[in-house]
């Protein structure tokens, strides 16, 4: 699985892609990340890779032709431009895309990227939430790692993978490990009972509750937001 990365801030990459389950797995071969530098196809001697909006208005927008240069190399692979405009990334995605041999991953900066990258140069955009970051590169991370544990080989343990909870639509149940008091907060009981059947239960109706409550757009039958209580 091979990921490239087009970005003004190559460096921005370097230590989160050498720790952890993703710094293992470029170690084992399993994946690998290409930095390309956007400065690189910059226009005239200052390498200029942004320019003010056609029509006024604050900021700078990303040029098109750098943009044009450093994606016409990646036309095979499946593009990935990240901007708040996008559509919210969900697990759906990413197990879609760990099926994908090559992902480009497009950071914007600035005010915004023209459109014309948008609708001729990426196939998706994509966005992390509604909320707005410096630029694409945090949300670039977040797709290689969520992306890279989903290959095989890359986490020890695919069962884990198979019981999350974003795959069953829910949000996961409280955790505990010892001590089973620590300043007077006592672990549920049930969990020390060692009843199988009992714990399973209450595991499940934590769910339940805590996606009502946290996430009722979630919640079982599609939630309207009217269903915010128990
Ligand atoms: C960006 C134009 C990209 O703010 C984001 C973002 C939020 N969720 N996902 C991505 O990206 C930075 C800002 C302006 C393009």
């Amino acid at each position: 699985m091979r990921f490239s990365v087009i970005t003004i801030f190559p460096e921005f990459f370097q230590s989160p892609l050498s720790v952890g389950i993703v710094g293992r797995a470029i170690a084992r071969g399993l994946v690998a990340v290409d930095l390309v530098d956007l400065r690189r196809y910059g226009k005239g001697p200052h390498r200029q890779v942004d320019d003010a909006p056609f029509g006024g208005g604050p900021g700078m927008i990303m040029m098109v032709e750098p943009l044009a240069a450093a994606l016409d190399p990646l036309a095979h692979t499946h593009r990935i431009l990240f901007t708040p405009a996008g559509r919210p990334l969900r697990q759906e995605m990413l197990d879609r895309w760990a099926t994908v041999d090559h992902l480009t991953l497009v950071c914007g900066r600035y005010e915004g990227v023209d459109e014309r990258v948008a609708e001729h140069l990426v196939d998706e955009e994509v966005s992390l939430g509604d909320f707005v970051l410096a630029g694409g590169e945090v949300a670039a991370l977040a797709v290689i790692e969520g992306v890279a544990r989903l290959i095989p080989g890359v986490v020890g343990n695919p069962d884990s993978i198979l019981h999350e909870s974003f795959r069953r639509e829910e949000i996961e149940e409280p955790h505990y490990t010892r001590p089973a008091e620590f300043r007077g907060w006592k672990v549920p009981e049930v969990l020390l009972s060692g009843d199988h059947a009992r714990i399973a239960a209450w595991r499940a109706e934590q769910r339940r509750r805590r996606t009502r409550e946290r996430r009722p757009d979630l919640a079982d039958g599609g939630g309207d937001g009217d269903r915010v209580t128990t």
